[in-house]
């Protein structure tokens, strides 16, 4: 028999169903060849561990030959935007309706009382008799595969959600189903009928953590029993060819209206358009300080504009080791080298330093670079609870038998504004011999009286890989990574995006070089940042949603992502520009305004803008 892998053989049915407290957390299958079962098993093993919700109390893995397995076809797709989900039920409604069941209304209104089954409600289409013989359990769709099947290792709410559509109205007297995920970020939904698979690009709101489904059945009481057989035990394949691909015209129309219906959408706006900017990270005012950008024009009428080539072929110019010199006496370390951006210097940094048979742990809430670099390097990735230094330390003592282990956490979380506990960060990443490494793009000229970072402020030493920026406070673009000469050399042999990466302008390195020696020769400027901090963090003592950290960044609590667009917005009215920072950059639900202040800021505007969100939060206590 040809498989559904293009193998030959014994199929098995791999399930995995994982719980956490007692409630279902996460369930997938797949029906694979024998060759396929072990690296199956791994995948779903590996999706439960890593749902979003938290990690599994228990995983459950069951393998099961399957030997009369009916192969059908995917129905066909139709993608149906909706504004928001009024809209969305409505077009339910309407394609039931077209289906020729008529107690559309009554069918919705129902829906409801799904979201605490596990199963699905099986509904007479005509009568509204609940038809599942244990209405807590309901009817469980499963035993089914599609062909080509999706990676197992993480959900694809829409293939697998077609493949139990598909298998489901293949079901004798199934006319329908209706369905939305109880993922509170997955609002796409999906009505399917004899003939089609309607997904509803909007179902619910974003956060929601409700969902369930319908299964409509139309036929003789005495068949209901064999129903429920086909949907519980018979094994299906859903052979689905180009069936879960969208007509190429709105693959990507279809998630922008979905950002759109869910208040995601971002705009790019050009500059600060005279508002005030409490939005930039350009913490000491020197991206558009004279000296530095004369600095970065006098590199291009020496150097170029470009630097021509990478670092190792022809691209390092004099500003480049210059600046590294510079870096690596600024941090008190032997020896820095310098990346395009932060973001590169992130990457570049972790994917050098582990890859298979390391593992890297990393703070819940480090910054998108890090969580790339984990990512890509291909080490097992651990993620520790934000800032919980005993989680971590326990969790490295699990750790005793990995080749290599790599500790990475944000100085300053860029979105919360609160900071690393070095000291204790350090003494726990020596005692279980693992590599420290810390962000500290915003703890640069911020932390620490001179503005030299979480070794200046806690007055402790320094982690074994200390990353930074050029792009923050020093006004410039790029990113840098310092330490042991072993370390520096390591990246310059071993670290992709360093190696295969034209070199930073010469303007970007001189301007940040320049801006580096203001910084220290004019210790003015970081005090005028500090005043600014303090002056703020006093205005906004009595403001409860201002959450001061001792940064440069407050966040300010809002919840609701339009609530947080509507709030910004209203700052803008007022000239101020305070972003709304929203999901995906935060949790659904935890968006937020982000003010970072900046040595160029006047008294005068930080108390106006300190009034202003004192008077918002009173307004919105009434
Ligand atoms: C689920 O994942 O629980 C249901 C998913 C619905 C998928 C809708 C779609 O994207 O077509
Ligand atoms: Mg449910």
């Amino acid at each position: 028999m040809e498989t559904s892998d293009g193998s030959h053989g014994k199929m098995y049915g791999v399930k995995m169903r994982a719980s956490l407290g007692g409630a279902h957390l996460s369930g997938a299958e797949r029906i694979v060849s024998a060759r396929r079962v072990v690296s199956t098993l791994a995948a779903l093993a590996r999706r439960a561990l890593g749902h979003e919700r938290g990690v599994p109390d228990s995983i459950n893995l069951k393998v099961e030959a399957q030997c009369d397995i009916l192969r059908i076809k995917a129905l066909p797709v139709i993608t149906e935007t909706v504004a928001d989900e009024a809209a969305g039920w409505a077009r339910v409604g309407e394609i039931l309706s077209d289906a020729g069941i008529k107690r559309t209304n009554e069918i919705c209104e129902l829906f409801r009382e799904t979201y605490p089954m596990r199963g699905a409600m099986l509904l007479d289409a005509d009568t509204l008799e609940r038809l599942e013989p244990d209405r807590k359990r309901g009817i469980r769709a499963t035993n089914m595969d599609s062909d080509p099947s999706s990676p197992a290792d993480r959900k694809n709410h829409f293939a697998e959600a077609l493949t139990l559509a598909s298998k489901v109205l293949s079901a004798p007297g199934i006319v329908g189903e209706v369905c939305m995920s109880d993922d509170p970020s997955y609002v796409t939904g999906y009505v399917a009928t004899k003939d089609c698979y309607h997904r509803i690009s909007v179902m619910k709101k974003v956060g929601e953590p409700v969902g369930g489904r319908i299964f409509l059945y139309r036929g003789p009481r005495e068949a209901v029993a064999e129903t429920i057989r086909y949907l519980e035990r018979q094994a299906v394949v859903v052979e689905r060819e180009h069936a879960t691909r969208l007509p190429r015209a709105d693959q990507l129309a279809a998630d922008l209206a979905a950002v759109d219906a869910a208040g995601l959408r971002r705009e790019m706006r050009v500059g600060f358009g005279g508002l005030v900017s409490f939005a930039d990270n350009d913490y000491l005012g020197l991206a558009c300080d004279s000296r530095v950008k004369e600095a970065a024009a006098r590199a291009v009428a020496e150097y170029g504009a470009g630097a021509g080539a990478s670092r190792l072929v022809t691209g390092t110019l004099e500003p480049h080791v210059r600046l590294e010199r510079h870096i690596a006496e600024f941090k008190k370390a032997e020896s820095a080298v310098v990346f395009s951006t932060g973001y590169m210097a992130n990457l570049g940094a972790i994917t050098a330093l582990v890859g298979r048979g390391d593992v890297v742990l990393s703070d819940k809430l480090n910054h998108a670079s890090i969580i790339d670099g984990c990512r890509l390097s291909g080490a097992e990735v651990a993620v520790y609870p934000h800032l919980d230094m005993d989680a971590l330390d326990q969790m490295l003592s699990e750790f005793h038998s990995a080749r290599r282990i790599l500790v990475v956490s944000d100085g300053v979380f860029s979105m919360d504004g609160d900071m690393l506990d070095l000291p204790r960060f350090l003494e726990i990443c020596r005692r279980h011999d693992a590599l420290s490494m810390v962000d500290e793009a915003h703890a640069l000229g911020v932390v620490g009286r001179t503005g030299h970072g979480l070794s200046e402020h806690f007055g402790c030493g320094f982690p074994d890989v200390m990353m930074g920026t050029l792009s923050k406070a020093l006004g410039s673009s790029g990113g840098y990574v310092a330490g042991s000469a072993t370390l520096v050399d390591y990246m310059r042999q071993k670290s992709r995006p360093f190696i295969f990466n034209t070199a930073p302008t010469p303007a970007s390195v001189a301007a940040a070089d320049a801006a580096l020696s203001l910084m220290e020769e004019d210790t003015s400027i970081v005090g005028r940042l500090h005043a600014n901090i303090a002056s703020f963090s006093d205005s906004v003592a009595d403001v409860p949603n201002v959450r001061r950290g001792g940064s440069a960044i407050f966040p300010v609590a809002v919840g609701d992502e339009r609530e947080a667009v509507a709030r910004s917005k209203d700052m803008e009215c007022h000239g101020f520009l305070v972003p709304a920072i929203r999901y995906p950059t935060v949790a659904h639900g935890a968006a937020r305004l982000r003010v970072s202040l900046s040595a160029r800021h006047k008294e005068s505007e930080i108390s106006a803008l300190a009034s202003m969100l004192r008077a918002w939060y009173n307004t919105s206590q009434n």
